[in-house]
């Protein structure tokens, strides 16, 4: 890349206009359970044998399944038979719905939410506002209402979030030693897939997840066991309600659905909350001081224009926004993975 051979035939635009089919067929194989059936399975299996068991057509799985095997999702292995497929191990381990580390539900949210919001790009950067209006007929005044406006698509939004945790959620809460706190609350916790790490790293501490009362009644029945006991709730909301004492403060992902004025006005209330020597710990997804990378923090940006009121910023932005409320002694530590840990402390 970045050679003269581009000119002549580019590569990169190449790639680049193909994104969105490779997106989708990994989005289709895992919906229709193709990754899921072979792990099932646990031996190779014909595309005729697939499409029977998934209730597909031949013609359409056969080409699906060798679609995955050129994108390395698949395998295939030639026999008297005929082709036969199987998982290779990335997929067996990321795509399938059962796995501890699966990414499935965030794939549905992709493939079902997020895409639909895309169509409308362009009129979101004309605009600079979010696209539910086009997207779903909703109000976009309120993100969240807009988000969560049906129980399906809510408990798809928050089934989705939860999975990006089984593959940063360690990262993200070693980054610093956080066993000096022991009362936690994750403000916008959602499922509580954070909140789980958050106890397993840190075995002294407590975590409340403090969340809308419909998010919270779906987290209590289907994401966080009565037996997990080192896991609370509060059912609130975050700016207009009242935010109890605690000594730390975790906002996953959550100051970047929202401009600086509401993420100063959430900040305030956070340090008025918190115990004198107590902190806030936000995890994001940095963007580099000059705004040059990473590319996957740059189209999160772009996916918060199109889904939010908010944008991802880079370290000092958050450093600023923090200071701003109070906090100091801000420290910054970058996972090298998709999100970053910053903390500010009272
Ligand atoms: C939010 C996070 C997300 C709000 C809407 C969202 C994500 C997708 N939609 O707080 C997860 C991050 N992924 C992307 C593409 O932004």
């Amino acid at each position: 890349m970045g050679s003269t051979e581009d000119l002549d035939y580019p590569q990169i635009i190449v790639q680049y206009s193909n994104g969105f089919l490779i997106s989708k067929v990994m989005f289709t194989a895992c919906e229709l359970g193709v990754f899921d059936l072979l792990l099932e399975s646990g031996k190779p299996l014909s595309s005729d044998a697939i499409a029977a068991r998934l209730g597909a057509s031949t013609m359409g799985m056969k080409r699906l399944l060798d679609a995955c095997v050129g994108l390395k999702l698949l395998a295939v292995e030639m026999t008297q038979e005929g082709a036969l497929y199987r998982n290779t191990e990335i997929s067996s381990i990321y795509l399938t719905k059962s796995s501890p580390k699966s990414q499935y539900h965030i794939m549905m949210y992709y493939s079902n939410t997020v895409y639909l919001c895309w169509q409308y790009l362009a009129d979101a950067v004309r605009e600079g506002r979010n696209q539910y209006e086009r997207a779903f007929g909703v109000s976009s005044k309120d993100p969240f209402g807009a988000m969560y406006r049906s129980d399906e698509e809510m408990l798809r939004f928050m089934a989705g979030q939860n999975s990006v945790w089984s593959i940063c959620g360690r990262d993200v809460l070693a980054a610093f030693d956080l066993s000096p706190f022991t009362q936690i609350y994750d403000l916008g916790g959602g499922g509580g897939a954070l909140a789980q790490e958050c106890v397993s790293l840190y075995p002294n501490s407590t975590v409340t997840i403090y969340d809308l009362p419909k998010v919270v009644q779906v987290a209590r029945e289907q994401f966080v066991s009565p037996e997990e006991h080192q896991i609370n709730f509060h059912e609130g909301d975050f700016f207009n309600d009242s935010i109890p004492e605690a000594e730390l403060y975790i906002l996953s992902k959550i100051l970047h659905d929202w401009d600086d004025d509401k993420c100063k006005q959430l900040l305030a209330k956070v340090y008025k909350a918190c115990k004198p020597g107590g902190g806030v710990l936000l995890v994001e997804s940095l963007l580099n001081e000059d705004k040059s990378g990473s590319v996957e923090t740059q189209l999160y940006s772009m996916n918060m224009l199109v889904q939010t009121e908010g944008k991802e910023r880079t370290a000092a932005e958050y450093s600023k926004l923090l200071e701003a409320a109070g906090f100091g002694m801000v420290q910054v530590k970058r996972t090298g993975k998709l999100y970053d840990a910053v903390l500010g402390r009272k």
